[in-house]
């Protein structure tokens, strides 16, 4: 591979592969546990793992931040999802919602080689459900996309508009040309 997705997260890897194979990229898997940095701005995150992944592995490589902002909770749990979901998880978010359910999810993907760090963004509008629906991982059970009925856990379209897709859309673009 030319390039390889740095991350603990198999199913982050596994959509992004998919995705990125719809452009003509191929992508290698170098499962990672970046010692999750705690910063206020996924941007600061993404950086700093980035370039933890390349110093480690000294190949071109892409990582990726997400965050879950919820309007309501004032951005919550935004750049900590990670940890919310490992702790309140699905169920602990249902219960902190009332009629406001407004969400994005962000996604920022930075890749970094030798000579450059270069980010790109996506994000996607929706709401919270009212319960979790579907099965699927992290937070695609209570995440519906606007304009959708569904979770992201019901859908098997996922890849063709999320947050992960709108950020590697812009990537391929630049990397491509690069
Ligand atoms: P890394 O090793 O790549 O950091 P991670 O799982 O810790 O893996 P993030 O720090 O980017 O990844 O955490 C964002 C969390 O948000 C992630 O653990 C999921 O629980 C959730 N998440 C991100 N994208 C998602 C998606 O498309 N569907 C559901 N949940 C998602
Ligand atoms: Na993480």
């Amino acid at each position: 591979f030319d390039l390889f997705f740095v991350s603990s997260n198999d199913h982050k890897y596994l959509e992004a592969r998919k995705i990125l194979h719809g452009f003509g990229i191929a992508l290698g898997f170098l499962k990672s546990d970046l010692e999750e940095v705690q910063s206020n701005t996924l941007n600061e995150i993404a950086l700093r793992k980035a370039k933890n992944a390349f110093s480690k592995f000294k190949k071109p490589i892409i990582i990726e931040d997400d965050g879950l902002f919820i309007d309501s909770l004032k951005g919550f749990p935004g750049p900590y999802s990670s940890y919310v979901f490992k702790t309140i998880g699905n169920d602990g978010i249902l219960n902190l919602l009332k009629n406001n359910r407004k969400a994005k999810f962000v996604s920022i993907i930075t890749y970094c080689d030798e000579s450059v760090l270069q980010s790109f963004d996506g994000k996607l509008d929706g709401t919270i459900s009212r319960s979790q629906k579907g099965k699927g991982w992290g937070y695609d059970p209570v995440f519906i996309p606007k304009n959708s009925k569904k979770t992201f856990a019901e859908m098997n379209d996922k890849n063709n508009f999320s947050h992960r897709y709108k950020a590697l859309k812009k990537f391929s673009n630049w990397y491509l040309n690069k």
